[in-house]
């Protein structure tokens, strides 16, 4: 891939919203990225194969769990901070911010929210750190879009509990130490358990042949008659809201990393434009061309507000899930239109790997399914305004 020039567009000075504490975040989190990222990305999405060198990395810039109090081991940041630092790592790639926003909003969140006081302590230091790495069980086979269909289950023996089941679709599976599955008890309830690597029964075999988030490593988690002691069980939320909580974290970080894959691409095509010369001329200084640039940093810049705002709101615990669901729709359809546009004003050079276009491009696929689909947060929307119930 060639060096990384990357310039921030900030059209409407969105910067001079944001605290010192912001900014130095944002550019520790961006040449971190410039630094460790961007050098190996394409090679590593080239193999298939996820880059753990750079999970220490992720742990020093409080990539794991930044809105977590420093007494459990998190940076103890803002929203703001939270999104700010999704934004740049998904400006490197959408699997490293993937990596980064399931262990914080789907495995600290969950842990630090509903868990006791013995299992923050046991667990979060560890995974701030990046000692532990892990990941989040919530889709099954038959149940993606709902969820609440789950079939995985969970039986009372006593001294344990017998855990038996699959999902399918986890990002981290493969290597993570530690799981947060959701699963029915015996009268139906959803409740949360840690489940350990190790334990007897439980596999995590790696889902291969992607042509998306090739550096992030996906899986089954299988369980097979496993023993889990009941102190792994978290006890302070059941039901669907419990998971679906940790989703309203993950896709507030999604809305500003979707921000940083649009901005990685319309800043590509733009240097491109102004290099690439057809008919005696850039090619940006075709109309055609600029109507693609102007277009596309206009979206990027319509999308950087609204999610400013939407971190201002989580700051005050007044972002409802129907404006997170908003903002990733919106962000992630924005990201992938800005990939599809800034490709073709790449030409050829657009599908290879010495930029990042088609690379991000490819990732936001999966960005615009997962954490719900693109269908499921407009239903989310027509719910919230209409009072009418389009999944019932
Ligand atoms: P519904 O009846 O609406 O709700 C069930 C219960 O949950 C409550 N609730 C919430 N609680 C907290 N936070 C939220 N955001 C909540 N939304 C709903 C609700 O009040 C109710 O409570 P109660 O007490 O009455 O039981 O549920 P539903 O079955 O109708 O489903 C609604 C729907 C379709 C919106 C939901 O299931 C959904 O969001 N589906 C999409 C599934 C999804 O997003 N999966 C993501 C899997 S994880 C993932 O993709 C990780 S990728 C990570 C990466 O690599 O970056
Ligand atoms: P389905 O639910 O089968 O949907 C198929 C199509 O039907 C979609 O277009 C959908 O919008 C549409 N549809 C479904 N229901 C409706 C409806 N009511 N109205 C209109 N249209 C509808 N899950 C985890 O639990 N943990 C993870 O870490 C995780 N990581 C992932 C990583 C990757 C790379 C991918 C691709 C997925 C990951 N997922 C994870 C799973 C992801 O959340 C699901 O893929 C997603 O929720 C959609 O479920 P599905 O794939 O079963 O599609």
């Amino acid at each position: 891939m060639k060096p990384d020039l990357f310039t921030s567009p900030d059209y409407f000075h969105l910067n001079e919203l944001l605290t010192e504490e912001h900014r130095l975040i944002r550019d520790t989190s961006r040449e971190w990225v410039k630094k460790e990222v961007s050098p190996i990305i394409e090679e590593a999405c080239q193999k298939a194969k996820f880059p753990d060198q750079i999970l220490k990395g992720l742990a020093e810039i409080g990539a794991f769990g930044p809105y977590i109090p420093a007494e459990y081991g998190g940076a103890g940041l803002d929203q703001v901070s939270y999104g700010l630092i999704m934004q740049e790592l998904e400006r490197g790639d959408s699997g490293i911010r993937s990596t980064a926003s399931v262990q914080s909003s789907l495995v600290m969140y969950p842990i630090y929210k509903y868990g006791n006081e013995e299992q923050r302590k046991r667990f979060l230091p560890r995974l701030a750190s990046g000692e532990l790495i892990g990941c989040f069980g919530l889709t099954e086979a038959d149940h993606g879009s709902n969820p609440g269909g789950m079939t995985t289950n969970f039986k009372d023996c006593g001294d344990y509990f017998l855990l038996n089941g699959a999902k399918l679709w986890i990002s981290n599976s493969p290597f993570a130490d530690i799981a947060i599955v959701w699963a029915k008890n015996e009268e139906g309830r959803i409740k949360g358990l840690i489940v350990e690597r190790g334990m007897d029964g439980f596999t995590t075999p790696e889902t291969h042949g992607k042509w998306s988030l090739r550096a992030s490593a996906t899986g089954e988690l299988v369980f097979d008659n496993v023993k889990v002691p009941k102190q792994n069980l978290l006890p302070n939320k059941d039901g669907l809201g419990a998971p679906l909580g940790c989703l309203d974290s993950a896709r507030y970080g999604i809305a500003w990393g979707a921000i940083g894959a649009a901005m990685d691409c319309y800043d590509t095509a733009l240097r491109y434009s102004k290099e690439r010369h057809q008919f005696g001329k850039p090619i940006g200084s075709f109309q055609l061309q600029q109507k693609k640039l102007a277009e596309m940093i206009t979206e990027i810049t319509k999308a950087q507000f609204l999610t400013w705002r939407l971190g201002v709101l989580k700051n005050e615990d007044r972002a409802s899930t129907a404006q997170i669901s908003m903002c990733k729709r919106n962000n992630v359809d924005m990201a992938l239109k800005i990939a599809r546009e800034s490709r073709q004003i790449l030409g050829g050079m657009g599908i290879t790997g010495d930029y990042p276009i088609m690379r991000h491009m490819m990732n936001l696929e999966s960005v615009v399914t997962y954490e719900g689909t693109h269908d499921i947060h407009l239903l989310i929307t027509g719910l919230d305004i209409t009072g009418l119930n389009a999944f019932k």
